[in-house]
């Protein structure tokens, strides 16, 4: 028996990047083909690449394409995901499957951070990660067991507010994935900028943030580390209105039966609506600003 041939591609800037030594940022396209409508998931790639680029990086969106997977994306294949055509949603149990079945897939955190292991990709920019859905402990995102066993620093603004927030920071203590405030002490809360919950540690720089990971990376940490800063306060939802909006999609969830994988594209769509966009600018000014401190963590390890 052979194994499958496996040949990731990358586009040419990427493999450029690679050549001179630059930083890379990693991006999920689970966001952009499930996670914000369009428009806006056009506005989320254009937005996050920039920052990434005018950081001094080079982004790296992932994905599966036609069963190949991909470390960044050509035109045809961004117009197709931004259109949500026929894409999957891929998460790392899924990747075999959906190159075996060349398909477009779009990776979620969990199978971002399983292509970041197969392209060395250290540093990674998210919205927020999956965690402990409320009401069912059982349905836990991948995403907190990719973090545990693979090294890559992810920046986020902490867990998406449908989540039980108290519970994923508790799995992600025993599962040994350090969370570090970025000029915070405590949890952001996704849209908005506090959650009550303290962090262990804080660290405010770049710099800081590099030499954190150079040690832990040399203690033989296998685990990713979560760098946590709150979406830029212009731009917060008030908690009330967040969990206001969030209660409501979990009951129209629950109403409609939406299972699995389903149940996360479900509910942030569904928030979107009820608070008339003011979550979605949040979610792009977040997206953006932790592209953007991606970006210069990606330079500050090269130094
Ligand atoms: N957070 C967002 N938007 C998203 C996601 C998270 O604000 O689109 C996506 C990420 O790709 C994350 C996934 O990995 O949702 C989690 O899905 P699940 O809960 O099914 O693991
Ligand atoms: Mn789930």
């Amino acid at each position: 028996m052979s194994a499958h041939p496996l040949h990731p591609r990358s586009t040419a800037a990427i493999d450029a990047a690679r050549q001179r030594g630059g930083a890379l940022v990693a991006l999920e396209s689970s966001v952009f083909a499930q996670g914000l409508l369009p428009p806006f998931n056009r506005e989320a790639a254009t937005r996050m690449m920039r920052a990434v680029t005018d950081a001094g990086a080079t982004p790296v969106i992932t994905a599966i394409v036609c069963g190949v997977p991909a470390f960044g994306l050509d035109d045809d294949a961004l117009e197709r995901f931004l259109a949500r055509d026929g894409v999957r949603k891929v998460s790392a149990r899924d990747l075999g499957i959906a190159v075996a079945d060349g398909a477009d897939g779009a990776t979620t955190v969990a199978a971002t951070l399983a292509m970041c292991a197969l392209g060395s990709l250290e540093v990674f920019a998210t919205g927020g990660i999956g965690g402990v859905h409320r009401d069912a402990a059982f349905d836990e995102s991948a995403d907190l067991v990719e973090l545990a066993r693979t090294p890559v620093i992810v920046t986020c603004a902490g867990a998406k507010s449908i989540l039980d927030l108290p519970a994923t920071l508790e799995r992600l203590e025993t599962l040994g994935v350090p969370v570090v405030g970025y000029g915070t002490d405590e949890l952001p809360g996704f849209f908005s900028v506090s959650t009550g919950l303290r962090l262990t540690s804080r660290i405010d720089t770049p710099a800081g943030i590099a030499r954190a990971w150079r040690a832990h990376r040399a203690l033989g940490r296998q685990s990713a580390m979560l760098v946590v800063q709150p979406p830029p306060a212009e731009h917060a939802v008030p908690v009330e209105v967040v969990e206001a909006a969030t209660a409501a999609a979990l009951r129209a969830a629950r109403d409609a039966g939406i299972r699995g994988a389903a149940v996360t594209p479900f509910l942030l769509a569904d928030i979107q609506q009820r608070t008339q966009g003011r979550s979605v600018q949040a979610n792009l000014a977040l997206l953006e600003n932790n592209a953007r401190l991606a970006g210069q963590i990606a330079v500050a390890l090269r130094a």
